[in-house]
């Protein structure tokens, strides 16, 4: 049986194809349609406190470019850019402090989406926390950070929707356009995990429950 009959079949069995429901995206890339909502209220307000800490931020990449998306980070390791290149460390270079530790109930729905995926066990060290404003975007891209590409990576889409560009193995290959919703969390592991992927320009009239702007928090095994 595949993990979309898996998690189809046993929880949500009349799930529509692009509703609340479970769908895989391709082999190894499962999307959970709404499953942090019931968590919502936890993870803004442990997003306050992570903020307060540790402010988002907009990095240089290697070239000298300043991300038009904010980022900031929270559990052991945070992931960082600037002119020397991309890596994780473990403290904020902003502050120079650990970066703030990650809360339990942000752990723990990455650990039930990964496990529902077939991702049994997964235990994150970083949370990088995105933020898109109106014209923020990812350029299509592949994440080779971490130090091994066995554990998956869990995404949660809170607040506007954008369009998430799903590619394939080679920057070439045409990517597919699926939107992301408040509340939406994406397991990307196995044969997803090297995909390439990006964001499309947030656009300024999609307002939200958190307002016009859109925070992605990104679940990565790194150390
Ligand atoms: C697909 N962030 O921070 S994570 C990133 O919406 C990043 O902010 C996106 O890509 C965002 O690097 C969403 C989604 C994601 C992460 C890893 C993947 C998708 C992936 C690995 C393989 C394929
Ligand atoms: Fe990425």
């Amino acid at each position: 049986m595949s993990t979309e009959e898996r998690v189809t079949s046993d929880l949500f069995p009349l799930a529509p194809a692009d509703g609340v429901g479970h769908r895989e995206l391709g082999p190894g890339a499962i999307l959970l349609r709404a499953f942090a909502l019931p968590d919502e209220p936890r993870i803004l307000a442990a997003l306050t406190l992570i903020t307060h800490d540790a402010p988002f931020r907009h990095m240089v990449t290697r070239g000298g470019f300043r991300m038009s998306v904010a980022m900031t980070n929270c559990g052991t390791l945070g992931w960082v850019s600037d002119r020397s290149g991309y890596r994780y460390a473990a403290t904020d270079p902003g502050s120079g402090r650990p970066w703030p530790e990650m809360p339990p109930a942000f752990a723990d729905l990455a650990a039930r989406a990964a496990a529902l995926a077939g991702f049994a066990g997964f235990s994150p060290d970083v949370c990088l926390i995105n933020r898109y404003e109106p014209g923020a975007r990812l350029a299509l891209h592949q994440d080779r950070d971490e130090r091994d590409f066995d554990a998956p990576i869990v995404s949660v889409s809170l607040g506007a929707t954008a369009v998430f560009l799903f590619g394939g193995l080679r920057r070439e290959d045409k990517p597919q356009r699926l939107p992301l919703r408040h509340g939406d969390v994406v397991v990307w592991g196995g044969p997803a995990r090297l995909r390439y992927h990006g964001v499309l320009p947030l656009r300024a009239d999609a307002t939200s429950p958190l307002g016009v702007q859109r925070i992605n928090l990104t679940f990565r095994r790194a150390g």
